[in-house]
C-alpha cells in the first residue's frame, strides 16, 4: 500500500476540513503545471480515507449483466487493454466561496482550486461492462459503490454515485489505478477509482468496490439528494430533491490564478494567467477586462488538441495604470457560448457550478 500522499497531510494546501479531508492548492500552484502533480491536487472526501489492501482488493460487477464478475483490482490491466486519459477532475463546488459572498450557501468555501488535470491510467469501463455482458439500453444507469463510510443526514452510508449508460460506454470513462504514472495516492482512491471526464467529481468514486447496472440512478444521498442545482428562490435545501436538477456535465468556466486576489503589484505590465475548461467542447477564446466588461483583451491560449478532456491554460499581459483595478476573465467555447457575468446571477443554495466571470481585485503601484 503506498503511503498516505503529501496531499493527505494537507502540505502546502488550503485545508477546509481535516476530517473528512477537504483541501485545495493555492491558485498559483495550480497554474504551475499543466498536469497537476498529485501532491498539489485537491482532495475532496465525504468520510475518512479507507486504507485498502491493493493486492487483495476486488471489484464486483453485477446487476443487469449476463455474467456477474468478481475481479482482482490488481488484475484488471492484465485482462483488459490499458488506457490513459489526461482529464480534469473538478468538484461541483469549485469557486463556491464567490457564491457564499453573495448570500449564505452550504458546503466548504472552495476557492478556484477544487480542480486539477491529471494523467489517469487504467482500463475502460466500457470494456469491463461488455465483458460482463451488460445490457446497454440508453435508459440504464451504472452505479459505483465505494469502500468509504460517510456520515450523512441519512445516517452512516457508503459513498456511491451513478452515471447514465451512454456516458458509461464512452471511451474516456476509466477505472483508474494510476495517476500521473504512479499508483493512485491513497487519498485519491487507491487502489481503484472511476474517472468520468467532463462530469462533476462526485460521479468519479474513489476506493471503488462494486459496479451495478440498474434501471434507475444509484440509491443513497450523494446521487439522490446532494449535487443538485436548485433555483435561486430556494434558500433552504428542500426535502424533495426532485425540485433540483442532477449535476453531471460541468459548465464552461475560467479562473485567474495569477495575480492573486488583493495583490499589490509594481508599476508596469501585469502578467495574468489562469485556466479555462469547456468539458466536451473546446475553449476557443479567453477574454480579460479591467473595466468591468466594457473592453476585453484576448489571452493567448496554450492549445493541446490531443487532450480534449483537459483544461486550457491561458496568459495575457495587461497594461494597467497605477491604482485599484478589478481584473475579470470569461471564456468562450466552440459553440459560441460564454459565461454569465455575475455570481449573483448563478447563486444557488448549495453553492454549485459557480461559472460567473472570475474577478480579481489588484492594486498597481
Ligand atoms: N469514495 C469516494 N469517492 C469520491 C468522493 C468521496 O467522498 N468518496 N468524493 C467525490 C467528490 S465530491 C469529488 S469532487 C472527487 C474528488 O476527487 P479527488 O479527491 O481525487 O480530487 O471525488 C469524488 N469521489
Ligand atoms: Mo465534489
Amino acid at each position: 500500500m503506498p503511503p498516505l500522499g503529501a496531499a493527505a497531510a494537507g502540505a502546502g494546501l488550503l485545508v477546509h476540513s481535516a476530517r473528512p479531508l477537504n483541501a485545495e492548492p493555492p491558485a498559483d500552484r495550480l497554474r504551475a503545471a499543466y498536469v497537476t502533480p498529485c501532491e498539489a491536487f485537491y482532495v475532496r472526501c465525504h468520510g475518512d480515507v479507507p486504507r485498502l489492501d491493493g493486492a487483495r482488493h476486488r471489484l464486483r460487477v453485477g446487476g443487469r449483466v449476463a455474467t456477474p464478475l468478481d475481479l482482482p483490482a490488481a488484475g484488471l490491466r492484465g485482462r483488459f487493454r490499458p488506457r490513459t486519459v489526461v482529464a480534469v477532475m473538478q468538484c461541483a463546488g469549485n469557486r463556491r466561496a464567490e457564491l457564499g459572498a453573495v448570500r449564505p450557501v452550504s458546503g466548504d468555501p472552495w476557492q478556484g482550486g477544487a480542480i486539477g488535470n491529471a494523467e489517469w491510467t487504467g482500463v475502460s469501463l466500457a470494456d469491463v461492462l461488455r465483458a460482463a455482458g451488460a445490457e446497454e439500453d440508453a435508459g440504464l444507469h451504472v452505479a459505483f459503490a465505494a469502500a468509504d463510510e460517510c456520515d450523512t443526514d441519512a445516517g452512516r452510508v457508503r459513498f456511491g454515485a451513478s452515471i447514465p449508460m451512454a456516458k458509461a460506454l464512452s471511451p474516456e470513462v476509466l477505472l483508474a489505478d494510476a495517476m500521473n504514472g504512479q499508483p493512485l495516492p491513497v487519498e485519491h482512491g487507491f487502489p481503484l477509482r472511476a474517472v468520468v471526464p467532463g462530469y462533476a467529481g462526485v460521479r468519479s468514486p474513489k476506493w471503488l468496490a462494486a459496479i451495478e447496472v440498474r434501471d434507475r440512478p444509484a440509491d443513497g444521498p450523494f446521487q439522490q439528494k446532494d449535487y443538485r442545482l436548485f433555483p435561486p428562490g430556494v434558500t433552504e435545501v428542500p426535502d424533495d430533491p426532485e425540485a433540483g436538477v442532477v449535476i453531471n456535465d460541468m459548465p464552461l468556466n475560467a479562473a485567474i490564478c495569477e495575480p492573486a486576489a488583493g495583490a499589490a503589484l509594481p508599476a508596469g505590465p501585469v502578467a495574468v494567467r489562469g485556466y479555462a475548461v469547456a468539458t466536451g467542447r473546446a475553449v476557443v477564446r479567453v477574454d480579460l477586462s479591467a473595466d468591468g466588461g466594457a473592453n476585453w483583451q484576448q489571452a493567448t491560449l496554450e492549445r493541446r488538441a490531443e487532450a480534449p478532456w483537459s483544461w486550457t491554460f491561458w496568459e495575457a499581459t495587461l497594461a494597467l495604470p497605477p491604482g485599484e483595478h478589478e481584473i475579470a476573465v470569461r471564456a468562450w467555447d466552440s459553440a459560441g457560448q460564454t459565461q454569465p457575468a455575475r455570481a449573483e446571477d448563478v447563486w444557488n443554495v448549495k453553492g454549485y457550478l459557480c461559472a460567473a466571470w472570475h474577478r480579481v481585485p489588484v492594486r498597481v503601484a
